[in-house]
């Protein structure tokens, strides 16, 4: 469950929050196969309540009324396509799949594909469940079966996540409805899985579940990876979870925040990793912000997010420098900040907005941080050192470290109120290189800073303090 299954020594995943399926296609074609990215993680694709209230708020898509796929991302039909497009440009597909429960108790109505819900007798036709397919107060124990105290394992795993009716996993017949939604998405070429809320599900039920699941077409067990929010101090623990796949790395992107807002030292740096109490390189996936958390939810606040572009663009580049675990990178919308429950960019009739691209940038209120090339040429840069060690590691002060990727490449941050400016060991053959940080290379010229590398692998770097991108990074993907 671990392997993601990335073409051609790729790695990193975008999380193309809320995107359509049309455009994610697209997106596959034109940017995501050439810039090198393994894989998309989408929106939930199956089919959720509508909310008016507020009105159609983007965390409607984690309140399932039925396994049907069709949402405001797109029908089956344009699922599909988007599945062997981005296949058939290199990219996986990983669906964030929302297993734990359906909608929130009380109300009826319809889902997006028409289906009929009713949340007060917890009848889901759609499916079909009915009352006995979810938690009870047999299991849960709350004083109004709703998740209060998260020092209580029982339960967190038996009770209602904010209200959300809490399907039970430990039923063969729940087990068979969701392996049946998972198996058609892997019918479907999706190759991978983002399990939502796993942490409210106990590991032997996720073990039993997966059982049912089958092997993918090219052969393995599909890739899970599971929301675990685990940042110390609670009983449930992400190595409890590793048996279904990897876990998503909730320590990394606050760690960072500290680091890249001044707060604790970048030189400590050295030992990031498992040095900093986080789990094993092959059993995460690590971000910086996520569609939560950048918005106050989850356990959010303290995160870096491209709303303080410096930091968050230092941050994201030392992710994708370091070999420590999977990266995952945000492409998020400019949503109203006092509105954190603002759904994504609309047309008049609430639909959803396509995506459109002006040069290399999106316009029309999305973000699409996977879009700037200080992070786009890093996923580059990811590719071009993958399986190669740290080496040469320096730090001249404790906010300014370098530090080279075997002999591929090679990166320096700065966070000082000076410059770097001095002779470093870089580790790469010698030539003149490009900054891909400042700079891209078009027609055999770099639009940015060179380097020159010495025969004894040294160079002379130089990296600005007072500076919107204090960072420099060379690798041998391009060399003049
Ligand atoms: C909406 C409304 C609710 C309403 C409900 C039903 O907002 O008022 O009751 O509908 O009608 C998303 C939204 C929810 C939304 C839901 C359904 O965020 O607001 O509810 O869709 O539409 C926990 C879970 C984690 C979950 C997170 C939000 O463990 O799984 O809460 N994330 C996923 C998705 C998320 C989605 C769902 C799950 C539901 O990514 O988008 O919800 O499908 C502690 C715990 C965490 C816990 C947080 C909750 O965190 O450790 O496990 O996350 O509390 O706040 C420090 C600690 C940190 C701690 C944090 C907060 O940072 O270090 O551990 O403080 O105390």
């Amino acid at each position: 469950y671990t392997d993601p299954y990335c073409i051609g020594g790729r790695d990193g995943i975008v999380h193309l929050f809320e995107w359509k399926w049309n455009d994610i296609a697209a997106e596959c074609e034109k940017f995501l196969g050439p810039y090198g990215f393994c894989a998309v993680q989408t929106s939930p694709a199956n089919e959720n309540r509508i909310v008016t209230n507020p009105y159609r708020p983007w965390w409607e898509r984690y309140q399932p009324v039925s396994y049907k796929i069709h949402t405001r991302s797109g029908s089956e039909d344009e699922f599909r396509n988007m599945v062997e497009k981005c296949q058939q440009s290199g990219v996986r597909i990983y669906v964030d799949v929302v297993i734990n429960h359906m909608t929130g108790a009380g109300g009826q109505g319809f889902g997006t594909n028409g289906t009929f819900y009713d949340g007060d007798n917890l009848h889901f036709p759609g499916v079909p469940y009915g009352p006995t397919d979810f938690n009870d107060g047999s299991l849960c124990h709350s004083c109004d079966m709703n998740i209060h105290n998260y020092d209580n394992v029982e339960e967190v795993r038996n009770c209602r996540l904010s209200t959300l009716l809490d399907l039970k996993m430990g039923s063969d017949y729940v087990r068979d409805q969701v392996s049946g939604y998972l198996n058609r998405l892997i019918d479907f070429g999706v190759v991978g899985f983002r399990v939502d809320a796993a942490k409210h599900m106990w590991p032997e039920d996720l073990i039993e579940l997966f059982n049912k699941v089958k092997d993918l077409p090219i052969g393995g067990r599909p890739f899970v990876y599971q929301e675990v929010i685990d940042q110390g101090g609670e009983p449930i623990k992400g190595e409890e979870y590793l048996a279904t796949g990897r876990i998503i790395n909730f320590r990394f992107g606050l760690q960072l925040a500290n680091v890249f807002r001044r707060q604790s030292a970048m030189k400590y740096l050295s030992s990031w990793g498992t040095g900093w109490g986080m789990w094993a390189s092959d059993s995460v996936v690590n971000f910086i912000d996520n569609h939560d958390n950048q918005r106050g939810h989850g356990g959010g606040g303290g995160v870096l997010t491209h709303w303080e572009p410096k930091p968050y663009k230092m941050a994201s580049a030392f992710m994708l420098a370091h070999p420590y675990g999977m990266p995952r990178i945000m492409s998020s919308y400019e949503y109203n900040r006092a509105n954190n429950y603002e759904g994504p960019p609309h047309n008049s009739d609430m639909t959803t907005a396509s995506v459109q691209i002006n040069g290399m940038r999106c316009t029309n209120g999305w973000s699409c941080e996977h879009r700037w090339s200080q992070i786009y040429n890093m996923v580059g840069f990811r590719n071009m050192v993958s399986g190669t060690a740290l080496n040469n590691w320096w730090s001249g002060a404790d906010y300014q470290i370098a530090f080279s990727r075997g002999d591929r490449g090679f990166i320096a941050l700065n966070l000082e109120g000076f410059d770097i400016n001095q002779n470093l060991q870089t580790g790469l053959p010698a030539g003149r290189y490009c900054d891909v940080i400042s700079g891209d290379i078009e027609n055999d010229e770099c639009t940015g800073k060179t380097v020159e590398v010495q025969n004894d692998g040294t160079a002379h770097i130089n990296v600005c303090s007072d500076c919107d991108d204090p960072v420099l990074a060379i690798h041998i993907g391009a060399k003049i």
